[in-house]
């Protein structure tokens, strides 16, 4: 049959004029365009990833690739809506009654007395990493470049680790009081091993132990966080009774949900600076076992980690409370130097490359002012809000910037040019000076400052004092001075309170200078932070004060956090009839008690040329890596894993 051709009518069966089937079939175009289209838009989801990735395949993406995800990935309105709300550092969880979060890791705020650990749980927002992208035991730990030589690592310190004399100082003052500071780590450790042995961490007035939820099944954190304090104390029964416990009891199987920047800083840094300073290699064999369940937590599409990680099935999320499920710039910022020394102990570089990627994307990415906000996306590797802070959510990100470069025997320029424009930056946004004189880093919320400095931002005298060496031409004085100033600030924060204790937030407006002026921010849970300027800037100076202001602390905590159980914090350091919050952290033992010590011992016992503390107070060793090649290769002909 033929069809005879009418003008303007199709020769389609359906009768259609060629016009019309044109728009139609421009519609049915579009339409598939938007389907296919609108795949891009869904929040990130494993089904999707089902189907477009085969088993097997990983769905990470390089640094590279970001810009490209970025543009295809917007982030959710209805979450950017939320993280402006939960731009302050006070951020709570979505899930919990009680105020803040988690122990007192600079990342998150927490307030006394809360039982925020025991109600934590993590949004579970996101997909699976995928298991079979795990590496196996042989594959992370020693199969790769060569074998890590614990007595050419030793042979390479410029200095012995403990010193001429385990650091004991000349003056009898100062040997008494670091006597005292001994005394004090000697009774934290008894009541936690009689009352919550085998526990995180004591609860000193209930005489029980605190397992929390931050450790995901780990247990213990106060045995792994106090074996190098221990050992540098010459505590050295303890220091075994904790050694056989990690040998016997550090069950590494395990299934929680732990936080990835915690279990780092404290378990890994502690279980690293153990065998560095003993040679264990019990302490060895626990650490490549421990960082290899780490790594699923960095599958993810740009590579930086989510903060929540199950420590058996490899699963991560992000935290319920973080933006958008946004990764915190504290956590994955925090990484840097234990994953370096996981990489020189298994001579297996995938640690390094881990976070090197991180470094890469941070590097790349734009910065408002300079500044780095503390909210990513891991989905899209953009910033979530601009929220700005060198206390809690950013505080030890800078601090790993200048420790990597100090670690690699201040070979990694990219870390040093990162870290000082980083404070350049802070310093033309953030950095006042108040009406009384004391100069403060204000927090920046998007252009806003907030007139407030935490606790935790006190460790940044410290941290300016250490980089003041290696700035730009001309101005060490100036961040020596800088440091100083800080310290002095953090220091008044102390003494204008009635227990010399110094509170969780202080402001600098409304009339406060250095005061706290919310009940919320009275408390005290045995932070290390200003007592670590102290130390820094005593090692820099010499300058008595700080020795001085080191024992104004010591005394304020025996008459207000010292019970009969223990160490504890209180509920308000402006009254001087003090309400304790029962709980000695595990960060009193690593950190507060160490410093109290080093700042009372001499230079040479833990000498900062071959040393640097991780943010929990670990020592890791510099990375002298000259030396090293050398004596690996006329050893054994090879190279160092580092490189
Ligand atoms: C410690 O766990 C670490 O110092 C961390 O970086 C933040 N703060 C707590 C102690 O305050």
């Amino acid at each position: 049959m033929v069809f005879r051709k009418l003008p303007g009518v199709s020769a389609s069966g359906m009768g259609l004029r060629l016009s019309q089937k044109f728009v139609f079939l421009l519609f049915l175009s579009g339409l598939v365009t938007l389907c296919f289209g609108a795949l891009f838009f869904l929040p990130d989801s494993v089904r999707l990833k089902r189907i477009f990735l085969s088993k097997n395949e990983s769905p990470a993406v390089t640094v590279g690739s970001d810009n490209e995800l970025s543009k295809k990935l917007p982030v959710d309105q209805e979450h950017q809506r939320a993280a402006s709300k939960g731009a302050d550092a006070n951020v709570k969880p979505k899930v919990s009654r009680k105020p803040s979060v988690t122990h007192g890791a600079r990342t998150v705020e927490r307030s006394v007395g809360s039982r925020a650990q025991d109600e934590w749980s993590p949004a579970r927002a996101h997909e699976p990493a995928a298991r079979d992208e795990r590496v196996t035991s042989a594959a992370v730990n020693g199969q790769h470049g060569s074998a890590f030589n614990y007595e050419t690592y030793k042979k390479c310190l410029t200095k012995p680790a403990l010193g001429k004399d385990r650091g004991n100082p000349s003056d009898s003052e100062t040997v008494q009081r670091r006597e005292k500071v001994k005394e004090m780590m000697k009774f934290a450790w008894d009541n936690y091993k009689q009352y919550a042995w085998g526990k995180n961490e004591l609860r000193p007035l209930t005489r029980n132990g605190h397992i929390g939820n931050m450790f995901g099944g780990l247990r213990g954190a106060s045995i792994v966080d106090s074996l190098d304090t221990l050992y540098i104390m010459g505590l050295m029964e303890e220091y075994e009774e904790a050694k056989e416990w990690v040998q016997n009891n550090l069950d590494l199987n395990s299934n929680g949900e732990a936080s990835l920047f915690e279990v780092n800083i404290r378990y890994v840094g502690g279980l690293l600076s153990a065998y560095y300073l003993t040679g264990a290699e019990i302490f060895k064999q626990k650490v490549l076992e421990l960082g290899e369940k780490l790594l699923p937590a960095f599958n993810t599409p740009t590579g930086i980690p989510r903060g929540v990680i199950n420590l058996g099935s490899g699963t991560s999320w992000s935290w319920g409370w973080a933006s958008a499920g946004s990764s915190i710039l504290a956590e994955f910022g925090t990484l840097h130097l234990e994953f370096v020394h996981l990489s020189e102990l298994s001579g297996n570089p995938v640690y390094t490359e881990k976070v090197m990627n991180i470094r890469k994307l941070l590097n790349k990415i734009e910065k408002p002012h300079g500044l780095y906000p503390n909210f990513l996306s891991p989905v899209s590797g953009n910033w979530v809000q601009h929220h700005v802070s060198i206390g809690g959510l950013g505080d030890s990100f800078y601090e790993y910037l200048i420790k990597s470069f100090l670690m690699s025997d201040k070979t990694d320029e990219e870390a040093k040019k990162m870290y000082y424009s980083a404070m350049e930056a802070i310093e033309t946004n953030l950095v006042q000076k108040s009406p009384g004189g004391l100069t403060y880093v204000a927090e920046w919320r998007g252009g806003i400052l907030d007139h407030k400095m935490g606790h935790l931002a006190c460790f940044s005298g410290g941290m300016i004092g250490i980089g003041a060496d290696d700035g730009p031409a001309g101005q060490k004085q100036h961040y020596l001075d800088l440091a100083a100033e800080i310290t002095h600030t953090c220091h008044e924060s102390y003494s204008r309170s009635a227990t010399k204790l110094g509170p969780e937030a202080f402001r600098f407006d409304g009339g406060a200078e250095a005061t706290a002026t919310r009940l919320s921010d009275r408390y005290y849970i045995l932070r290390p932070e200003v007592i670590e300027s102290y130390m820094y800037m005593w090692r820099l100076t010499h300058d008595p004060k700080y020795r001085e202001w080191g024992w104004e602390a010591v005394e304020a905590l025996e008459k207000h956090c010292r019970v009969d159980a223990g160490f504890s914090g209180i509920r308000d350091v402006y009254s001087s009839t003090v309400s304790h919050d029962n709980m000695q952290q595990s960060f009193f033992l690593s950190e507060t008690l160490k410093y109290l010590y080093l700042l009372f011992s001499d230079d040479d016992l833990l000498p900062l040329e071959d040393w640097v503390f991780n943010t929990e107070a670990h020592p890791l060793p510099v990375i002298h890596k000259t030396c090293l090649q050398e004596h690996s290769t006329r050893q054994d002909g090879g190279q160092t894993p580092l490189e």
